[in-house]
């Protein structure tokens, strides 16, 4: 019987070392310790058939057998049920590549607008959102009555403060607090109470460029936008002055510059013009420089603005303003 308890104990150690799977578990676990055939519950059987006094020792032993190989396949259970909730990795599989965010086209244009005229050294200035009527319209030559000033184009937030609708009134108070020569460019956010459109939102960005100093002429305006749009657009785009009127600019100017889609021959994306607009730009106007206290004999400047969202759109051909602000990966990852 000894023999036999020690040689079941090698038998049971082998076949415990070989499962692999619950259900090769379940059979072990019959086959040595099941209620009618099991080989364990045989030999305690065949205790009856011995003397009365070797029961007690060979029983133990028995018994002891058995609870070690409960435990024992107990804990093989909880192995295998530990290796099945591991997901298999096949690392032969090539990997995703994972996606790295982007700076959003509009940032990117901005830093490239920024770039070059800190190449002419302009300064970044930035001021409020929320301006009084003074600095976003008085100061500028719009006094009260001036039709920019309608309540129907603009947020206003109390009876005397709105939120700004252009960036000029950043110039405002760098001139208030600098003297000539004076060379600024003032981006940020501006609100009108535009309806939403393929070109209108009531957000949009603009950029606007101030440069003052004893004898600055039209032409230093021109050098300067021309030098612009050729870092922007290629050297090989035309531009175009043509005469327009801003409250704040004497003379005033718009520039448009050749349609890239139809080389200025006329299509749908230039409305047959061949000419895009691309900014507005003209002298300061002597009423602006008597509010900041500048002396208009003795200093001249010229001033420009620029919409981001419009030259980013002609720069990569977006032909809707709206995509700019609808976070579609789809649309961004393209930038
Ligand atoms: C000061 C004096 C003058 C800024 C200027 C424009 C012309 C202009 C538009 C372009 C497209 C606005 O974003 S847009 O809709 N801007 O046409 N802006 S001159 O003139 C100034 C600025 C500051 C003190």
């Amino acid at each position: 019987m000894r023999r036999e308890i020690a040689f079941l104990k090698k038998e049971i150690q082998g076949k415990i070392n070989r499962i692999t799977d619950q259900e090769e578990l379940k059979q072990v676990r019959i086959e040595f310790l099941g209620r009618r055939q099991g080989k364990l519950t045989s030999l305690l059987k065949q205790l009856v058939d011995l003397p009365l006094k070797e029961r007690p020792e060979l029983g133990k032993l028995i018994n002891d057998l058995k609870s070690y190989v409960q435990e024992v396949l107990d804990k093989k259970e909880k192995v295998i049920n530990e290796e099945k909730n591991i997901e298999e990795v096949d690392i032969t599989l090539p990997g995703k590549r994972p996606f790295l965010g982007g700076l959003h086209p509009l940032t990117q244009i901005l830093q490239e607008i920024k770039r070059i005229f800190a190449t002419l050294g302009f300064e970044v200035v930035r001021g409020p959102e929320i301006e009084t009527e003074y600095y976003n319209f008085e100061a500028l030559n719009m006094p009260k009555f001036h039709p920019a000033r309608d309540e129907q184009d603009s947020f206003y937030l109390s009876k005397t403060h709105l939120l700004r609708t252009q960036t000029s009134p950043v110039q405002i108070r760098v001139m208030e607090q600098q003297t000539p020569p004076v060379r600024v460019i003032a981006p940020g956010k501006c609100y009108r109470r535009d309806a939403i459109d393929a070109s209108h939102y009531p957000m949009f960005h603009q950029v606007e460029g101030l440069a003052i100093d004893k004898g600055m002429a039209f032409s230093d305006l021109k050098g300067t936008l021309t030098y612009f749009v050729h870092q922007m657009f290629g050297p090989n785009r035309e531009l175009r002055f043509r005469p327009s009127f801003f409250p704040f600019t004497e003379p005033s100017a718009e520039i448009d510059i050749s349609c890239a889609i139809c080389r200025g021959k006329g299509c749908r994306v230039c409305s047959g013009k061949g000419w895009l607009e691309i900014l507005g730009a003209g002298m300061v106007d002597p009423e602006v420089f008597k509010k900041v206290n500048y002396d208009p004999e003795q200093y001249q400047g010229f001033a420009f603005g620029m919409g981001v969202e419009r030259i980013c759109m002609l720069k990569y051909g977006v032909d809707d303003i709206r995509h700019f602000f609808q976070n579609d990966l789809r649309f961004l990852r393209q930038f």
